[in-house]
């Protein structure tokens, strides 16, 4: 999504993960996580980590910003980019993990741990409700990364029936993102409500 936003031209290996092909040795020594995305620079080292990737991409492409410009700009995108991922993106991870019956069978779950990260969400949904009557994106007048993971936290939770229900103002923001073409490499949602 970052990628088509900022409408560079990035090669791309697809992968397949029901296949196991970031498990083998040859990926681990790119990624000892065995984990994707990863990037392979021009100086033959790899990149792990979604946002990273993107930071690094922002460097060589500065046209299109997604990370802000100025100091400021830049400090606080980063503020609310950690935000969405810590208040909204990783607890839907951890609720899935920790309450998915497709889970059971791949990682110790602690359901409690679940139901605690699904309070996080719920809660940072009735905060943005509020910061979103006055705004557009995110941050501000203008998309930015953001909203890029905002998003995909929000569609990851209704994935596991979290919904984002009678939330007007976040609802709009969604299917706003929803209907931005870069959207359509990350859109998976049937959605929860
Ligand atoms: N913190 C990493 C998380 C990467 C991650 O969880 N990748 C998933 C796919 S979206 C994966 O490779 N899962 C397979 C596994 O962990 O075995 C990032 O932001 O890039």
């Amino acid at each position: 999504m970052f990628i088509l936003e900022k409408g560079i031209d990035v090669p791309i290996q697809e992968m397949s993960l029901q296949n196991g092909e970031h498990k083998t040795e040859e990926f681990r020594a790119k990624n000892p996580l065995g984990q994707v995305p990863l990037l392979e620079l021009t100086d033959g080292t790899y990149v792990s980590e979604s946002v990273s990737i993107c930071r690094y991409l922002e460097e060589c492409y500065p046209e299109k910003p997604l990370f802000g410009t100025t100091p400021a700009e830049r400090a606080h995108i980063d503020m609310w980019q950690r935000r969405m991922e810590l208040r909204v993106f990783i607890p839907a991870v951890e609720y899935g993990h920790h309450t998915h019956p497709f889970f059971a069978p791949r990682i110790k779950q602690f359901p409690d741990w679940g139901a605690s990260n699904r309070e996080v969400i719920e809660a940072t949904y009735d905060w943005l409700e509020q910061e979103l009557r006055s705004r557009p994106f995110i941050y501000g007048e203008s998309f930015t990364i953001a909203d890029i993971t905002g998003f995909n936290g929000v569609q990851l939770a209704e994935v596991w029936g979290i919904g984002i229900q009678n939330r007007g103002n976040l609802a709009k923001w969604r299917d706003g993102i929803n209907a931005r073409e870069s959207a359509r490499v990350v859109r998976y949602a049937p959605r929860a409500s």
